[in-house]
């Protein structure tokens, strides 16, 4: 565990203010910082205000450094708010307690499977869900999948959830319900398809029991959160005089739209009172799922790989190059947003102005580097879907078309300027070996298309010349240039 350099070393820890602890509702799977920032503070204030007992235990899958770093302050944190005009703070109680399934994976199966336990959320990443991106399927040949089908104690999220669940109801429990907070295309419906693959593998029974009586509602997440630095950890104790060494930085927006389908066993009790607190509770989440993917996280994956190569280091640094402002606004209009149908009553054109009201927020220093990480998991539901049905329409996007050509420039590990990057992504090792494996830009974008995981082989026929010809510009003429040239 560190202590911040620049501080001194009597500052006093952080700690719990409202001793009266609600009883857990809520286990969840990998604690990073957008679940602490998003979820937990909407079912504090839902808990607040209505009732229930909805506290929070929270599992980090590998790592133990959340629970060290929460555990001497009460699992008590600050989430600092960062408006473009000033900033607040709040402190945030709803944790009761963090597991490390790496080091004890019973207590984490023990904690789901207890009866107070009514719901399971997960921010476990793209990757984490151990599926093919292109397919949704179950990857099988997964090593944590691979030991998960054969041990009884997992260590995957869908390993975790399909254990749990088999304790339920080997218990004669109802089963929890597991809503899933990643930016996933009908992750609801994702993550259902996942678990019953698991368990179909291990008890077929089991697969049909929770095909009947499990819960797995689609949602749609967003808010900005960019990772915690550790010059943020100082600032703050400089701030307040307290160390609290895990605040989370967030912007004022926030955004969940969760459909109303919780396991009915639990009658009313079934979910947190999220309505009142601003939660979309709709029949389905799909139009807005692929709103926010499409329209956000695919410009967000665009400039970041393009805003990584012309040197720029944050989301906000990136926009305010007008070369840039006008790419992403282009992007929107040209090839986003014709591309799907908004939800029932919500303007697109003013959705992207917003959009890029949050891009510009100063305060976010949200770097290009930790978007650009995993792209291999993100690239298919934030571009690849929008590039195939433009094409399906006759529809040619130039400008998602460059923006894959960066992320290849990307993964091949070394930037424009010779310079290495620390490219962070599942299969980075395959990824760089495919793209050195070409000798010309051709037989390294035809390399990179022929990834199947990422790319559907159609697709990749259809675009192959595109991109190859925007990978030669980008090149050539550096991403500006190239930016100005896409007008
Ligand atoms: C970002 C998202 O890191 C990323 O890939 O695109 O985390 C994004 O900030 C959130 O989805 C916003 O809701």
């Amino acid at each position: 565990m560190s202590m911040e350099a620049g501080l001194p070393a009597d500052l006093p820890r952080l700690k719990r203010q409202n001793p009266n602890m609600s009883k857990a509702g809520i286990v969840h799977l990998g604690l990073g910082a957008f679940f602490r920032a998003f979820g937990a503070i909407y079912i504090e204030e839902a808990e607040a205000l209505s009732g229930g007992d909805w506290g929070i235990i929270g599992v980090s899958l590998q790592s133990p450094r959340m629970r060290d770093q929460l555990a001497p302050q009460d699992f008590v944190y600050t989430a600092q708010e960062l408006g473009p005009e000033g900033e607040t703070l709040r402190q945030v109680e709803i944790l009761r307690d963090v597991l490390v399934a790496r080091e004890d994976p019973s207590a984490v199966l023990e904690a789901m499977a207890n009866p107070d336990i009514r719901i399971v959320t997960l921010t476990v990443t793209e990757k984490g869900y151990c599926h093919d991106p292109a397919s949704g399927r179950l990857n099988l040949d997964h090593p944590d999948i691979r030991h998960d089908l054969s041990e009884d104690l997992p260590l995957s999220a869908p390993g975790f959830l399909v254990r749990a669940l088999q304790r339920r109801r080997d218990a004669g429990l109802p089963p929890f319900t597991v809503l899933t907070c990643d930016n996933l295309p009908e992750n609801g419906r994702l993550v259902r398809g996942l678990v019953l693959d698991f368990a179909r593998a291990v008890d077929p029974a089991l697969a049909e029991w929770i095909e009947a009586e499990g819960r797995f509602p689609s949602t749609m997440v967003d808010r900005i959160v960019p990772a915690t630095k550790p010059e943020d950890v100082e600032a703050l104790a400089e701030k307040t005089g307290n160390l609290d060494e895990a605040p989370v930085l967030h912007e004022p927006f926030r955004q969940w739209v969760i459909e109303d389908d919780f396991v009915t066993a639990y009658g009313d009790n079934a979910r947190p009172d999220l309505g009142k607190v601003g939660v979309e509770l709709v029949k389905d989440v799909t139009a807005y799922e692929h709103m926010k993917l499409r329209m956000l996280n695919g410009t967000h994956s665009s400039l970041a790989y393009l805003g990584y190569l012309a040197g720029h280091e944050t989301i906000a640094d990136t926009v305010a190059d007008s070369v840039f402002a006008d790419y992403v606004k282009a992007l929107w209009k040209r090839e986003i947003i014709p591309s799907f149908s908004a939800p029932d009553g919500v303007d697109l054109n003013a959705y992207a102005d917003a959009l890029f009201q949050r891009y510009s927020n100063p305060a976010i220093r949200h770097r290009t580097w930790q978007i650009a990480m995993d792209g291999s998991q993100k690239l298919p539901q934030r571009i690849l879907g929008t590039l195939r049905d433009n094409l399906a329409a006759g529809r040619h996007c130039p400008s998602l078309e460059t923006a894959i050509a960066a992320w290849m420039i990307y993964v091949s590990g070394t930037d424009l300027a010779g310079a290495p990057i620390d490219v962070r992504d599942p299969l980075a090792d395959e990824l760089r070996s495919l793209s050195a494996s070409g000798a010309t830009p051709g037989e390294k974008v035809a390399a990179l298309l022929s990834v199947e995981q990422i790319f559907e082989p159609e697709l990749a026929k259809a675009i192959r010349l595109d991109v190859e010809a925007a990978y030669i510009v980008l090149q050539a003429d550096g991403v500006r240039t190239v930016l100005e040239d896409l007008g």
